[in-house]
């Protein structure tokens, strides 16, 4: 076993945690990624002198410098891995974006299983363990993240390289009857059980994973209950476990409680005559059921008189993949959606539907979250869903309602005290709607604190303190907390 003090931790994903821009004088520039992930991750990875591992996002000259100044700031080595133009199209726009991201969210239809797209994958997962096993020697610890990469344990296995390996899905993985379509199905699992640890978000995910593993190879067998089982087939053991990720919760209550914020959060609210405020932040994309949102406002206003002229939504709807033909469709559609709504009911000094096309500054989002009534996060499927969380920890006044979809991640944890509902099912959700505007301030207060309660003791710090726990036994806590 060698010395802990000397193993140092690595991290692959398919983006580098920034956000490279262009400055004033076209110079590029680089930021830090606003996630939650890196909060919690830089200090380990400035701690034990570690890396992180992924492409920039860009092919243009002059990133590799930009990465290694930005690693002086941050204090860990971002090391950016260079994909071609071709890699991209095939590897992420394809294979991830066409195959991987429908199929894994249960829409089968926009599934394109080109084998070239297969290609690519193997041949960007084989960069990505070049680059990892150029980074880490065999007593460190690797910890990959996503559906873009599930061939990284066994590519650098190959090479005859054995870190510690850790694996974490950040979307759900799908039933076994949906996954075997996939025509590398078996390539994906074989390549999935090298890693020393999977991790899922919840335990539905985890059981559909074990489903495909038995379908298989019907010998594989399963030891153990709770957080963390083993799966052992010829002989060799994977370890499954279920951490549904999180946020860093204090960091967005003090925000909400910042007086700037406070003050744009009283500004909305008077903007909209303090009516019941209904708010939705979502990346354009089909599996967050905007569209399904919209019509259950649509029934909601028809069916219940009592809601005209007394509730807004407020739809955040953030930029996402517009080259791609569907989505420049999904955007028209919801827009002629909203165009109709308002059309049918607006009245003087009050339209149902505020529509936000644009990534809003962190800030703001947050002084949306403490200004709404009641949040709608109604995905179709979602691995977790962070907007849920953030609300919650946003609602310092503890007086908004989370209405939630019961087939997001977060409703694994939240499901007792947010207003659940079948994305599907418009009537309900409208009812829901309805019932929100109905109910009472302290079932109101009541319900948000048990949320707020779990989601400030579940954190993003908790989540990769068990994860590095159950991985590489290490945990978050030997390394000083400090902002990124
Ligand atoms: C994957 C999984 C899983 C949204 N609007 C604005 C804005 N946002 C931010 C939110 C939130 C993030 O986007 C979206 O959260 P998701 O949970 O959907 O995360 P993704 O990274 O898209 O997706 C998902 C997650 O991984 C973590 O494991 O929960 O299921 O698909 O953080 O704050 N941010 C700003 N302006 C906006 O208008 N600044």
């Amino acid at each position: 076993m060698p010395n802990d003090k000397k193993r140092r931790f690595i991290v692959l994903s398919n983006r580098l945690p920034i956000a490279v821009g262009r400055g004033p004088d076209g110079e590029l520039t680089a930021s830090q990624g606003a996630g939650g992930l890196v909060t919690a991750l830089a200090p380990v990875l400035g701690n034990r002198g570690g890396a992180w591992i992924g492409w920039p996002g860009t092919s243009e000259k002059g990133v590799t410098a930009l990465c290694r100044n930005f690693s002086r700031q941050a204090g860990y080595f971002l090391r950016p891995v260079s994909l071609t133009e071709a890699e991209v199209e095939g590897f992420y726009r394809g294979f991830s974006n066409e195959i991987l991201w429908p199929l894994f969210h249960e829409f089968q239809m926009p599934c394109n299983f080109l084998p070239a797209y297969w290609e690519a994958y193997r041949t960007a997962n084989a960069t990505f363990a070049k680059a990892a096993a150029a980074a880490a020697t065999d007593d460190d610890l690797v910890w990959v993240h996503d559906y873009h990469l599930m061939l990284v344990a066994r590519l650098l296995k190959a090479k005859g390289r054995s870190p510690r390996l850790g694996f974490f899905l950040h979307i759900p993985f799908p039933p076994a009857d949906i996954f075997l379509k996939i025509p590398w199905r078996r390539e994906l699992v074989d390549a999935l059980l090298d890693f020393d640890l999977i991790g899922f978000q919840t335990l539905r995910d985890r059981r559909n994973f074990f489903d495909v593993v038995k379908r298989l190879h019907p010998s594989a067998m399963r030891k153990g209950r709770g957080e963390i089982v083993t799966l052992t087939l010829a002989g060799e053991t994977t370890r499954l476990g279920v951490f549904p990720i999180s946020i860093d919760f204090a960091a967005f209550a003090d925000r909400a409680r910042d007086p700037g914020v406070r003050q744009t959060a009283k500004d909305i609210r008077q903007a909209f005559d303090n009516r019941f405020l209904l708010f939705g932040a979502d990346r354009l994309d089909y599996t967050k059921g905007v569209p399904q949102r919209l019509d259950a406002l649509q029934t909601a206003l028809t069916s219940y008189p009592e809601l005209r002229g007394k509730v807004c939504l407020i739809q955040v709807l953030v930029p996402s993949r517009e080259e791609v033909p569907q989505y420049r469709a999904m955007k028209e559609d919801i827009e002629r959606m909203v165009g109709e709504i308002n059309g049918r009911w607006s009245r003087p000094g009050w339209a149902p539907v505020h529509f936000v096309y644009r990534n809003l500054p962190h800030d703001e989002l947050i002084a949306y979250y403490a200004a709404s009534d009641m949040a709608l996060v109604t995905p179709l499927r979602d691995g977790m869903n962070l907007v849920a969380k953030e609300y919650a920890a946003c609602n310092v006044a503890e007086t908004g309602i989370l209405c939630l979809s019961e087939f997001a991640g977060a409703a694994m944890e939240l499901h007792r005290h947010a207003v659940m509902v079948n994305p599907f099912d418009v009537v309900g959700v409208a009812e829901a709607i309805r019932d929100g505007a109905a109910m009472a301030p302290g079932q109101r207060r009541r319900r948000m604190r048990a949320i707020r309660a779990i989601i400030r003791r579940h954190d993003i710090f908790q989540w990769v303190d068990a994860f590095l726990d159950a991985a590489f036994s290490t945990h978050l806590g030997d390394f000083p907390r400090q902002s990124a």
